[in-house]
This record gives C-alpha cells, sequence and structure tokens, in this order.
C-alpha cells in the first residue's frame, strides 16, 4: 500500500512513523508512507497556502489550488471520476464521518491512500466537492488540525495490513476486532506488591483461559463502552 499525507505541517511527522509496527511494516516493503509539504505545491511567489474566508469570519482557510496540484501530482489526476482503481483520497476534518474499526479495515483494502490534513479553519470546499473521496473526523472533540487524525488512521490502517503484525492472530484479538474491548493482560511476577495475577490464567486449562477472557471483555465493555453492546452499533 502506498499512502501519501498532505499537510501544511510536515516536521510533526517526523517521528512518529519511524517506530513500531509502522516501521516494521515499512522496512518490510509493506507500506510506502510519504509526508509532503503543501507549500511545494504552492507556485504563486509568496507560495500561499491559506488565505481570509469569503464573507468574513475568524481564521484562515486552505487555498484550493496547491491541494488540486498536489493531487494531480499524486494522483494522476484531480477529477475524482478519473482516479485509479483502489485509489482513496481522504480529508481529515471534524465534519467528517467518525472513524471506526470497521473503516480501518476498508481503508485497508485500497492500494493508494491520500490523507489530507485540514486546518480546524477549514479548507476550500472546492477540495471536497471535487477531490476527496471520504471526510473522515476521528472523534467529537476539537483538533487545531488533522495532523494527530492522519497519524491515527495511518496506525490503524497499517497494523491491519497482512503480515504488519508479527504474529498473525494478534489483530483479530484487539479490542473492536470482535465489538468488544480486550481483556485484561498480565505478565510475571504472579504476585506483585501483594496483587495476584487471576489463579485461572496460571492453570494452563485454555478453554477456561478463553471462557474469562471473554467474560472480562463483556463486562469491561459493559462498564465502559454499553453503546457497543446495542445491536445497532454492532458494525464493528
Ligand atoms: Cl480529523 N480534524 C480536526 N481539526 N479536529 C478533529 C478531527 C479532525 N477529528 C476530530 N477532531
Amino acid at each position: 500500500m502506498k499512502i501519501d499525507v498532505l499537510t501544511i505541517f510536515p516536521d510533526f511527522f517526523d517521528a512518529v512513523f519511524d517506530f513500531g509496527i509502522i516501521r516494521r511494516a515499512k522496512l518490510a516493503g509493506i507500506v510506502d508512507i510519504n509526508v509532503h509539504d503543501i507549500r511545494e505545491y504552492a507556485h504563486d511567489k509568496h507560495k500561499m497556502v491559506d488565505d481570509r474566508p469569503f464573507g468574513g469570519g475568524d481564521g484562515m482557510v486552505l487555498k484550493p489550488e496547491p491541494i488540486f496540484a498536489a493531487i494531480e501530482s499524486l494522483v494522476g489526476t484531480s477529477e475524482r471520476d478519473t482516479y485509479p482503481q483502489g485509489t482513496r483520497v481522504v480529508l481529515l476534518t471534524p465534519q467528517g464521518k467518525q472513524f471506526k474499526q470497521t473503516v480501518a479495515k476498508e481503508l485497508a483494502e485500497v492500494q493508494h491512500l491520500v490523507l489530507i490534513c485540514g486546518r480546524y479553519e477549514g479548507v476550500d470546499e472546492r477540495v471536497n466537492d471535487a477531490l476527496v473521496t471520504d471526510e473522515i473526523s476521528i472523534g467529537d472533540y476539537v483538533l487545531s488540525g488533522g495532523e494527530a487524525a492522519a497519524i491515527v488512521v495511518t496506525d490503524a490502517v497499517v497494523r491491519l495490513l497482512p503480515e504488519a503484525l508479527g504474529s498473525d492472530t494478534s489483530a483479530e484479538n484487539d479490542s473492536f476486532s470482535d465489538g468488544l474491548l480486550d481483556c485484561p493482560h498480565y505478565t510475571r511476577p504472579a504476585e506483585f506488591r501483594g496483587m495476584r495475577v487471576p489463579e485461572v490464567l496460571l492453570n494452563g486449562n485454555h478453554a477456561e483461559i478463553e471462557k474469562w477472557r471473554r467474560e472480562r471483555a463483556l463486562e469491561k465493555t459493559r462498564l465502559m463502552r454499553d453503546d457497543l453492546l446495542d445491536v445497532k452499533n454492532g458494525e464493528m
């Protein structure tokens, strides 16, 4: 998979894609991630990437020209209908559809993902109208820009790529993959400062351990995220 990130703060991404699973996936050739400065696609003499909103109001709006030029360069066209198959151009914005594990799974199937990091104040709507295939928000809170959201989406997608994880079962056991939160985990020592690891995990009875894990996962989900147990929300 190829992932291109478009941002006005490319330095923001310097370290984050060089650790853990993303780093491993890059080195293994499972994913190719490139971060692009939107300013490099601004061809006016001041390399302007944003401007004041028509109609007035606070903040600055990202201009359309550099973003159209970037998409033409990275995708080959700025006509959405003619994007190569398996191309998704995602705008990270608080106005988007909420990012869920189901969305991560869908994006993990594509060949080319372009992530446009919006600014909180806005992106010229013509970017949306002509270029964007998906608008995604990572939750109901305000971030100053889409950069942190692009990192979240990249991490969630890359760890789903075949062979990105060390063990081929670990993604299936994650929270949300079956619609429930994960069960508790313990490692040595079996007793630490008077706190003992649940006995069932020490006895080697795998059927009992599975049953215990399932029960704890259900209990935790009921306690923390009752909403996940509703049938209508069971789309994880
Ligand atoms: Cl994708 N962008 C911004 N600016 N704020 C957000 C968000 C994205 N998702 C949640 N809040």
